[in-house]
Formats: C-alpha cells, structure tokens, sequence
C-alpha cells in the first residue's frame, strides 16, 4: 500500500532504526540525518517516515509532509548556522537527474560556496 514501509528500502530502514544515521532532526513525520557521502559540510537528508519512491508521488499523495519536509530544511540550516551564507534544498527526482535512493528524499547542502547550474 502507498506510504507503507518497503522490506528492500535503506531509508524505510533508517526510520525503523535498523540501520545506523546521524540523526540530527525527528518529527512526527519526518526524519533528517546526515548524508554519508557528503558534498558540502552540511549535508543533511530529510525524507518522509512513509515511504513513496521520490518527492513527485509523495506531494501527489500526502502534500502536508512535502511541507513538513520543506519546514524541517529550515530547522536544519538554522541548527547548522548555514542561513545567512545561503544552502540548497534537492529533490533529484529519477536516476537521470542522479536519484540512487528510491525513498523521498530533500538534500540541504551549504556550509560553502554553491555553482550553479548544477551537473
Ligand atoms: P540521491 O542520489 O539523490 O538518491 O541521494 C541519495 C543519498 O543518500 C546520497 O547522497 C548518499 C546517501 N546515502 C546512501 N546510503 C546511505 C546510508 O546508508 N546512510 C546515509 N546516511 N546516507 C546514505
């Protein structure tokens, strides 16, 4: 069923805590940890507890959590003093725009100087 934890998915596995993170932030519907491959020095993951495959199915079904997610980037970026220099929020949605992780999943990346555009 929709939003349902999958067995086969990493970050369904972070949120039932069998699988290890730096969590720096929880809410009711939320979960943010640190990215174990960071490209910035803050870069912190913040997904949804229930699990749809990218950001586009999770604000078809549940938009209230798409905003959730967007309020706790901002607690991130105020926890990590990365404001006033400025920090980007991702969704990569699809693994030709880089998606490897099939769990929703917004990158807060700042802490440094940020190109744009992207590659
Ligand atoms: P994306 O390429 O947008 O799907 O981003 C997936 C991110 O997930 C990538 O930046 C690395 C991160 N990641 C992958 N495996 C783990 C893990 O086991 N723990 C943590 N904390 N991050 C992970």
């Amino acid at each position: 069923m929709a939003g349902e934890p999958q067995a086969d998915c990493l970050f369904c596995k972070i949120v039932a805590g069998e699988v290890p993170a730096t969590i720096v932030r929880e809410t009711e519907t939320t979960v943010a940890f640190r990215d174990i491959n960071p490209q910035a020095p803050t870069h912190v993951l913040v997904i949804p507890k229930a699990h749809y495959p990218n950001a586009a199915e999770l604000a078809a079904a549940e938009p209230k959590v798409i905003a959730d997610i967007l309020s706790e980037s901002r607690e991130v970026a105020a926890d990590d003093q990365i404001e006033e220099t400025g920090y980007r929020v991702v969704f990569n949605t699809g693994s030709g725009a880089g998606q490897t992780v099939f769990h929703a999943h917004l990158h807060v990346l700042g802490g440094r100087g940020l190109q744009w555009p992207p590659g």
